[in-house]
């Protein structure tokens, strides 16, 4: 049966709740981030910051160097955690299937909603009237037959956009689109097919499925299908997260194993009030304890088993220093979670028959 997934993402999420609460901000380039004095980063920025280059994951001392007249607000979780509940109500006025991404995006499949006579067009650009008027920031959505085409156009006319893809459009729409567009093709993959003169979906298509698989493995059976607009993911609602963690990086280095310690306490009390505010019933798998060192290498320590304690972590964090024994930038600790497979539930809806006249025509 022909799919309708809907990808709604709002714009610049953080920088636009900041912008919403003080229009002050409206209009000069914004950040939300750690302080620059204080190694941080930042999380986003609104689009009169992306022009001056800044972006997510940049440091906010270059962002500072880029755009020297950047504002710079910490992060506000409770204020995006109240919007992201308020967004997911909307989704789920739609359908029941909905597969959260992140705070502020989430796939949805409509193909059964009996809303705008099923049209998922009609439902995208009423989402995104809700969603301002609502909460009263933008979002951006991409409509099309499945997650992998839907994620793209939701990017495509980004900020405040809507772009959707019919079935009958799918084909061309992927033939054109650069190879990097592809979920899991990174710099690497992008400059081996680059080697080889492929630049499009459309070179793409000319490499057999065991040309592929030889040169890339089982991403080499997803790029076969992907470049023909081929994706049968289902919208998964009962995603479960697979872990918790909580981090910091330090102001100063952390130069000795001893000091390294005695940041724990607080790092463990974090990641408990993370743990009750996700409300898990699994069991716990596994802790697991990463270290930045101050040449930036990285490591982790994990144990399967082990009680969720202070002393658990202290070990782990034991055994991660003594690789390198150098002074430690960063700390972070967390837990796996078992996962569970569980059967996404489709409500039968009586009207469901009805609309599949529509959902023919309509999409
Ligand atoms: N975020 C973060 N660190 C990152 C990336 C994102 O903390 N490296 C946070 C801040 C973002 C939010 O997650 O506001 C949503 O991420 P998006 O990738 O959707 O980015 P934005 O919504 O900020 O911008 P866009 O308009 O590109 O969607
Ligand atoms: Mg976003």
């Amino acid at each position: 049966m022909q799919r309708k997934i809907i990808h709604c993402d709002c714009d610049c999420f953080y920088a636009a709740i900041e912008m919403r609460d003080d229009p002050a901000l409206q209009g000069r380039p914004l950040a939300v981030g750690g302080q620059p004095q204080q190694r941080g980063v930042i999380a986003t920025c609104n689009y009169e910051a992306r022009a001056f280059g800044v972006r997510s994951a940049m440091p906010s001392a270059t962002a500072l160097k880029q755009c020297p007249q950047l504002v710079i607000l910490p992060p506000n979780m409770e204020k995006y955690r109240l919007a992201s509940q308020q967004i997911a109500k909307i989704y789920r006025s739609y359908t029941d299937l909905v597969e959260p991404l992140a705070l502020d995006e989430a796939f949805l499949d409509v193909s059964h909603s009996a809303h705008h006579h099923g049209s998922a067009t009609l439902i995208a650009k009423e989402i995104r009237v809700r969603i301002f008027e609502t909460v009263g920031i933008t979002a951006s959505a991409g409509v099309a037959p499945n997650k992998f085409i839907a994620k793209i156009a939701s990017d495509w006319n980004k900020p405040n956009g809507l772009f959707v893809v019919c079935p009958a459009d799918v084909d061309a729409f992927v033939a054109a689109l650069p190879v990097k567009k592809i979920f899991g093709v990174g710099k690497v993959t992008e400059q081996k097919l680059l080697r080889q003169g492929i630049k499009t979906c459309q070179d793409l298509r000319t490499l057999s499925l065991v040309t592929l698989k030889q040169h890339f493995g089982t991403l080499g059976e997803r790029l076969y299908d992907l470049c023909r607009g081929i994706d049968h993911r289902p919208v998964n609602p009962e995603r479960i997260r697979k872990s918790i963690s909580v981090e910091t990086t330090y102001p100063q280095d952390i130069p000795h194993l001893a000091d390294c310690i005695k940041q724990l306490p607080l790092l463990y009390q974090q990641l408990q009030t993370r743990i009750q505010r996700a409300q898990i019933k699994l069991p716990i798998k596994a802790c697991l304890v990463k270290l930045r060192f101050n040449d930036f290498q990285q490591t982790t320590a994990e144990c399967a088993g082990a009680p969720l304690s202070l002393e658990t972590f202290s070990n782990l964090l034991t055994s991660a220093y003594h690789r390198r024994q150098r002074p430690v930038r960063l700390i972070g600790i967390g837990v796996r979670i078992t996962e569970e497979e569980k059967t996404p539930l489709i409500k039968e809806q009586a009207e469901s028959l009805i609309y599949q006249t529509y959902q023919a025509t309509l999409f």
